[in-house]
């Protein structure tokens, strides 16, 4: 039976793939972990606080718990790193390297580390982007999700680390709230909408994004993680897609269940991220090598989304 660390599993993907992890290993053997703890407390399973950008704690979480697997999620995302960017780079780079020189001491313990669709620029092809291509980033996050990508290749070649990755595109899910993304406004909206609130759109009504649902996230995830080892063909990061539309697009399949849901449009410094990001991706590689395949589309998204903030917002 595997025994899993998760760094950052506070965050919003963190959260949902610790109770995805938990419900499939049992909840002692997955210890989740982040700089805070969690809102509410800690509950009845284990959790430590640590912050990932000190080796020493890390090891010692790692040791003490007997740990194989590191899920290492901790980041800052996209629209956050441009805020402060030298500290975006150090946590994202510091974090990383950490976890995969802990696998180089040891290389019993496997390692899965999100890269993202910020890695694509504003020169690489923007429709059914190639898993080979042009990388151009012009943010921090992208940057460092790049440089990141090319780390755990090299990891992987000339230390034999098994480090798996996947670009996730924007996330949608409803237990805990996105922090920092560009791609955040397609949750945002959600509780707005639920309130009665009119929702102000960061992002044009045409800028078309990709985006998943945060159930195929998890699944993607644990599903590289259990792949036979030579099934595994990319070492620095899997395209990984569901579904692309705009905001305008999300805001009509809404409507259909809330006719009274109301939008406006202010694009603001998000909108230039955006813009140099990919409107749809090719992940035939992933689908090809492991199997890879979502379940949501646009419409199934909405539906669950909707009822399950429905009692969440109702309660707030
Ligand atoms: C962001 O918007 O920064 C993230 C991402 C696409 O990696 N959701």
């Amino acid at each position: 039976m595997t025994k899993c660390l998760v760094i950052g599993a506070c965050g919003q993907l963190g959260t949902e793939l610790t109770a995805g992890l938990r419900s499939k290993y049992g909840i002692n053997n997955v210890i989740a972990s982040d700089i805070h703890p969690p809102e509410g407390g800690v509950k009845d399973a284990p959790f430590e606080i640590l912050d990932a950008m000190n080796f020493d704690a890390l090891k010692s979480i790692v040791e003490m718990h007997q740990i194989d697997t590191i899920y290492h999620l901790a980041a800052i995302l996209s629209a956050k790193g441009e805020q402060n960017p030298p500290l975006a780079w150090s946590l994202n780079m510091t974090s990383l390297l950490n976890v995969l020189n802990l696998a180089k001491e040891n290389n019993s313990i496997k390692i899965f580390w999100p890269s993202s669709i910020a890695v694509f620029g504003p020169t690489t092809p923007k429709d059914n982007t190639p898993q080979d291509c042009i990388m151009d980033p012009n943010t921090v996050y992208g940057i460092s999700k790049l440089a990141g990508e090319r780390w755990c290749q090299y990891y992987h070649e000339k230390y034999g680390v098994d480090v798996r990755s996947v670009r996730y595109p924007g996330l949608i899910g409803s237990k805990t709230l996105p922090g920092g993304g560009t791609t955040d406004y397609a949750v945002d909206i959600f509780y707005k909408v639920l309130q009665g609130e009119q929702y102000e759109c960061f992002l044009a009504e045409d800028c078309i994004l990709p985006m998943m649902y945060m159930d195929d996230a998890v699944e993607a995830t644990i599903h590289i993680m259990e792949a036979d080892k030579p099934s595994i063909k990319v070492r620095t990061s899997y395209n990984l897609s569901a579904i692309s539309f705009t905001p305008a697009e999300l805001y009509q399949e809404i409507k259909k269940q809330i006719p009274e849901a109301k939008i406006t449009y202010n694009p603001d410094y998000r909108q230039n991220i955006a813009n140099s990001w990919p409107n749809s991706i090719d992940d035939s590689n992933a689908r090809k090598d492991w199997g890879w395949k979502h379940t949501f589309d646009m419409k199934k998204l909405v539906e669950v989304m909707l009822s399950e903030l429905e009692p969440k917002v109702a309660s707030m």
